[in-house]
């Protein structure tokens, strides 16, 4: 891949040990720290069988966000940041919807649910609640949203910041920890759920658990549970990419980091079990897992809805981030853990530039499309709102579609059986073969999303010489259509196709795919 990628550029471990908890992974020849993301006790564990897990997690957004009109041109009032932008319109930029979306019908929830049903409960720590605020502050829309943060030790609340109301967990000496490596944190996080449903807000539907390294799209966490019966028992959430962890934890529990949702009255009858079912379980490892084994003693399985992101992984999400599932983005975690995910900027800056895509339009973050330029045998694999790849050569959608392995697993490994998802090899490093272009400007304007993705050539700066194959392409711009808010119920990739080439810019347009639409290299 091109430079910018900087590929399998592992990050990590750096930290002082004051500012990371360490544990000792299990297989592993080295000291190896694994962080647990709300604790502040730091430990070094000795080679065992402990998981490398972050034992906190939960999370969760939501968002409701609606009320979308697919006919309506006026975007919503927070767009009106961008209407200096230029719409460019195009004769071919309107599709025909598919059949299944013209149903009316499947626009509203029937729950209608929306963003005021849901309770957050994020779990977090004094020690470092001074760097992790910041990553809940940018996806916290103070007003819209509610929830609290739980802390081990009180810290002062800055009202001003927009921050979630702080409270202080119960304690929890009465509880056993028997696990031999692990934190007693643990039994405080799991209770938060609990403990956020004893607050008795009314009017709530979900309570959806996070840490403090967990980013949401709210709209999408909306999006996603409306199509769930809020009145019966539902637990939701998604696995590990790492089959390792998967295995060592279970293919049943939702990992907290990438956030779960409860609906109340499995929280109600979870928060009545939950104390006893703590002390039936001491010799685990983690939170979530505690909630896992109530969760099983209640019979409630795992719902899963890829969405949500533990990203257990290291180094380069880009493999990952730009190829989404076709489901609405939820959540990203692990934040410390990875590296920027734009070349050259901070990582906080490199999240809040993704978010503010999801504010333009938060189903499309992320979701991917195909274009292929035959003459110049080309392949598009667009991630909107994030990034584009052009690639030399025609590339079919089932290799596109793979994540390209540019990271690695919560384990070190980055052979293709650790994870728990379909990847294919990095591109080779050498700019050669294909490039990546970075959203730079997006804007929304009549239906039309509009974003300028650049060239960012990153720390390599001599690699642009050698794109010879670009032709000195150095802009590309997407206009996308805004998709029905609930198209993941009957899922398809949307359509690409090249409009514009000349020697500096490109332009594509995303849209519905007719219905009998393909989407293929011939
Ligand atoms: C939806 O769009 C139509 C056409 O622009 C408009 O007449 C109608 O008022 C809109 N409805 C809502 C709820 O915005
Ligand atoms: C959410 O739904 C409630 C009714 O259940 C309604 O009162 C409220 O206005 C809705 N909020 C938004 C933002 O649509
Ligand atoms: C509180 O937060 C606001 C907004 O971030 C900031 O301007 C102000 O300086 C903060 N006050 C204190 C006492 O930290
Ligand atoms: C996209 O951004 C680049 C860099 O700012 C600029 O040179 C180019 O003109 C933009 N393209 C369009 C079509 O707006
Ligand atoms: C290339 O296309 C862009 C966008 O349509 C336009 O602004 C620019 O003038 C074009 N350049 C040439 C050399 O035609
Ligand atoms: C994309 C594109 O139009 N590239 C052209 C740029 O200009 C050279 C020569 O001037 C052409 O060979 C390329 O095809």
């Amino acid at each position: 891949m091109a430079a910018v990628l900087k590929s399998l550029r592992v990050e990590g471990f750096h930290g002082s040990l004051e500012t990371m908890a360490g544990s000792r992974c299990k297989r592993l020849p080295y000291i190896m720290a694994a962080a647990f993301a709300s604790c502040c006790v730091y430990f070094l564990l000795v080679l065992s069988n402990v998981p490398c897990r972050n034992p906190n997690s939960a999370d969760a957004s939501f968002a409701m966000l609606a009320t979308a009109n697919s006919s309506s041109s006026a975007p919503p009032s927070h767009y009106a940041q961008h209407k200096s932008a230029v719409l460019h319109v195009f004769p071919q930029a309107k599709s025909a919807l598919p059949d299944i979306l013209s149903d009316s019908a499947t626009k509203i929830s029937v729950f209608k649910t929306n963003l005021s049903h849901i309770v957050f409960g994020i779990a977090a720590s004094a020690k470092l609640w001074e760097k992790r605020k910041h990553y809940i502050k940018a996806w916290w829309m103070p007003k819209m949203m509610r929830g609290f943060v739980w802390l081990d030790q009180m810290v002062v609340q800055n009202a001003s910041e927009g921050l979630p109301p702080l409270k202080l967990s119960a304690d929890t000496a009465q509880f056993k920890y028997t696990h031999k490596k692990g934190n007693r944190a643990a039994i405080r996080i799991s209770r938060v759920v609990s403990e956020t449903y004893r607050i008795r807000l009314p009017d709530v539907q979900w309570f959806v658990m996070g840490d403090d390294d967990t980013v949401f799209i709210p709209e999408n966490l909306v999006s996603v549970l409306s199509k769930y019966n809020p009145e019966k028992f539902y637990y939701i959430g998604s696995s590990s990419e790492s089959h390792t962890q998967n295995i060592e934890f279970s293919y049943n529990m939702a990992y907290g980091g990438g956030g779960f949702a409860v609906s109340y009255p499995l929280a109600k009858a979870l928060e009545k079990i939950q104390d006893s079912c703590l002390q039936r379980y001491t010799y685990l490892f983690g939170s979530d897992d505690r909630i896992q084994a109530c969760m099983a003693e209640l019979g409630v399985p795992l719902t899963k809805e890829p969405g949500f992101h533990q990203f257990d992984i290291y180094g380069d999400a880009f493999g990952l981030l730009t190829a989404h599932p076709l489901t609405p983005f939820i959540s990203l975690h692990h934040l410390d853990y990875i590296n920027p995910i734009f070349p050259n900027m901070a990582r906080l800056q490199a999240l809040q530039r993704l978010l503010r895509s999801g504010r333009i339009d938060p189903g499309g973050l992320l979701q991917q499309s195909f274009c292929y330029d035959k003459k110049q045998s080309w392949s598009f694999s667009i991630s909107w709102g994030y990034a584009i790849q052009l690639h030399q050569g025609l590339i079919p959608p089932r290799e596109l579609e793979r994540a390209t392995r540019t990271f690695v697993s919560w384990y070190k490994k980055s052979a293709e059986t650790e994870y728990t998802l379909s990847t294919r090899p990095a591109f080779a490093d050498d700019c050669t073969q294909s490039a990546a272009y970075y959203i730079k400007e997006i804007s929304f304007k009549n239906h039309f999303s509009i974003g300028n993705y650049t060239q960012e050539v990153g720390l390599k700066g001599q690699c642009k010489l050698k794109m010879a194959f670009l032709n000195g392409v150095e802009s590309i711009n997407v206009v996308r259509e805004k998709f029905e808010e609930l198209w993941h119920q009957a899922p398809r990739r949307q359509c690409c196709k090249v409009l514009k080439i000349n020697n500096s810019s490109m332009q594509l347009h995303i849209g519905a795919c007719q219905t009998k639409q393909i989407i293929n290299t011939l």
